[in-house]
C-alpha cells in the first residue's frame, strides 16, 4: 500500500473531525520519523509535546516491553505494584502532597474540576451547586463537553450543547479582570502558564506571580494546565516556574508517558485532593501498572537524560536564530525552551503553506490559529539536528 491508499481508507472509514497533512508515518527513532515511502521528516510538532523524550525512546520501550509481559490491567479494584511507585516518585519530584490518575488530558482536566469543586463545597464552605471557576479567553484544555463549554473558540462548542454551566472568561494576560470577577462562589481559577492552541502566547512578565497572589488573597484555588507546557517544554519542568509560581493544582499528561500510552494525573496537596472519597471518582485504565512503568521511565529519562536543561539552552540557541531570519512574512517569534511560536503577518497568506513547504523539505510542524507556525522537536535534539532545520526554515520563511 502507498500513501494515497492509507489516505484513501482514512477518509472512507474514519469519521472527518481533523485534516492531518498528507504524511503516512510509519516509524520514529529520536527527533526522525519516516513515512511509508522511506522518506525522512524531522518531527517539530512532538505529537503537542507529548514525545518530549524522543520517538521509541530504548529506556521507555524496554519498560513498556517488560511491563507489558508481566501484568497490564488489574483495574483499581485492585491494586498494582507500579502504581504506588509512580505516585511516589511523582510527589518527590514535583514536592505535591497527592496523585490522582487518569488517562488523557481532558480527563484529568475533568479531575481537576471535580476537585476543585468538591474542595469549594467541603472546605470553602461555598453554596451548594453554585462554584464558579474562571478560565481565559483563548484557552485549549481539552475536547469532553465540559471543557469545551469555557471554550472561546465557537467551532469547538456549536452544536454540542446543552453546555455545562459554572464557568466565567477572563481575558488571558488580564490579572485586573481576573480579580474582579472573583465572587464568593469562585472556587478556582484554571490557567495555561503559556497558551499552546491559543498560538503559542507568552502572558506579560509578572501575570503568573499576580494571578498566584489573588488566587491566595480569595482563598481562590490555582490550577495549572501543565499537559501541554510541563515536563521540560519549555526549559524547566513546570512553566509556572518562570515566576517561582506554585499552583494549588497541577494537571500533567502527554510527555508523562513520551508517548507511547496514554497517562495523565492530577497533582495536589493533601487539602484538595483528599476531598475525593471512595466512589466518587475513577477510571477503569487510570493508574493501570503498564501506564505506570511507562509514565516512571518517561520521568526517569527526563531527569536523567537532562531533558530540562537541554530544552532551555537549545530553546534560546534555536529562538535566537529564528529570530534573527529577516522575512517580511515574520511578525512575532515567541516562546519559551522549546516550545516556539513564528506568527506569520495576515498577508502571508496563512501558516499552512508554509507547513506545506517545510514538509516538502523534510520538517512536519503544524500551523495553529492559522498564522502561527509552531516549533516544538523532542527535547533530545541536538543542536546540529537544530542547524539543519534552520536550513530548511529560512529559505521557506523567503518564499515569495
Ligand atoms: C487534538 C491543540 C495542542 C492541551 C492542554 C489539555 C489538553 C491539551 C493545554 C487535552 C491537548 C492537544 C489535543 C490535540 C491537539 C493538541 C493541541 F492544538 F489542540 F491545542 F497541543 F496545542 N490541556 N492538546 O494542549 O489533552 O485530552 O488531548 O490528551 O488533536 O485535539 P488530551
Amino acid at each position: 500500500m502507498e500513501t494515497r491508499d492509507f489516505i484513501r481508507l482514512e477518509d472512507t472509514y474514519g469519521a472527518h473531525n481533523y485534516k492531518p497533512l498528507d504524511v503516512v508515518i510509519s516509524k520514529g527513532e529520536g527527533v526522525w520519523v519516516w513515512d511509508v515511502d522511506g522518506k525522512r521528516y524531522m518531527d517539530c510538532l512532538s505529537a503537542y509535546s507529548a514525545v518530549n523524550q524522543g520517538h521509541c525512546h530504548p529506556r521507555i520501550l524496554k519498560a513498556l516491553v517488560e511491563q507489558a509481559q508481566k501484568l497490564t490491567l488489574t483495574s483499581r479494584a485492585f491494586r498494582n505494584d507500579q502504581l504506588p511507585l509512580l505516585e511516589k516518585e511523582l510527589c518527590e519530584l514535583t514536592g505535591y502532597d497527592m496523585v490522582l490518575p487518569m488517562n488523557s488530558g481532558a480527563e484529568a482536566v475533568e479531575t481537576a474540576l471535580k476537585a476543585v469543586r468538591k474542595w469549594g463545597y467541603t472546605v470553602k464552605g461555598v453554596e451548594d451547586d453554585r462554584a464558579e471557576i474562571i478560565v481565559c479567553s483563548g484557552n485549549f484544555h481539552g475536547r469532553t463537553i465540559a471543557v469545551v463549554s469555557f471554550s472561546s473558540e465557537p467551532q469547538y462548542k456549536a452544536a454540542f450543547g446543552p453546555l455545562t454551566p459554572g464557568f466565567a472568561m477572563v481575558p488571558y494576560g488580564d490579572a485586573a479582570a481576573l480579580e474582579e470577577a472573583i465572587t464568593p462562589h469562585t472556587v478556582a481559577c484554571m490557567i495555561e502558564p503559556i497558551q499552546g492552541e491559543g498560538g503559542v502566547v507568552v502572558p506579560p512578565k509578572g501575570y503568573l506571580q499576580q494571578v498566584r497572589q489573588i488566587c491566595t488573597r480569595h482563598n481562590v484555588l490555582l490550577v495549572a494546565d501543565e499537559i501541554q507546557t510541563g515536563l521540560g517544554r519549555t526549559g524547566r519542568l513546570f512553566a509556572c516556574e518562570w515566576e517561582n509560581v506554585r499552583p494549588d493544582v497541577m494537571v500533567i499528561g502527554k510527555a508523562l508517558s513520551g508517548g507511547f500510552y496514554p497517562v495523565s494525573a492530577v497533582l495536589a496537596s493533601r487539602e484538595v485532593l483528599d476531598v475525593f472519597r471512595p466512589g466518587d471518582h475513577g477510571s477503569t485504565f487510570g493508574g493501570n501498572p503498564l501506564g505506570c512503568a511507562v509514565a516512571r521511565a518517561a520521568l526517569r529519562v527526563l531527569v536523567e537524560e537532562g531533558l530540562v536543561e537541554r530544552s532551555e539552552e537549545l530553546g534560546n540557541y534555536f529562538m535566537g536564530r529564528l529570530a534573527r531570519i529577516e522575512s517580511e512574512h515574520v511578525k512575532e517569534v515567541r516562546g519559551r525552551g522549546l516550545l516556539i511560536g513564528v506568527e506569520l503577518k495576515k498577508e502571508a497568506g496563512g501558516a499552512r503553506r508554509f507547513c506545506e513547504a517545510l514538509q516538502e523539505r523534510g520538517l512536519l510542524c503544524k500551523e495553529t490559529h492559522h498564522t502561527v507556525i509552531r516549533f516544538a522537536p523532542p527535547l533530545v535534539v541536538t543542536k546540529e539536528e537544530l542547524d539543519w532545520a534552520l536550513e530548511q526554515i529560512e529559505p521557506v520563511l523567503m518564499m515569495p
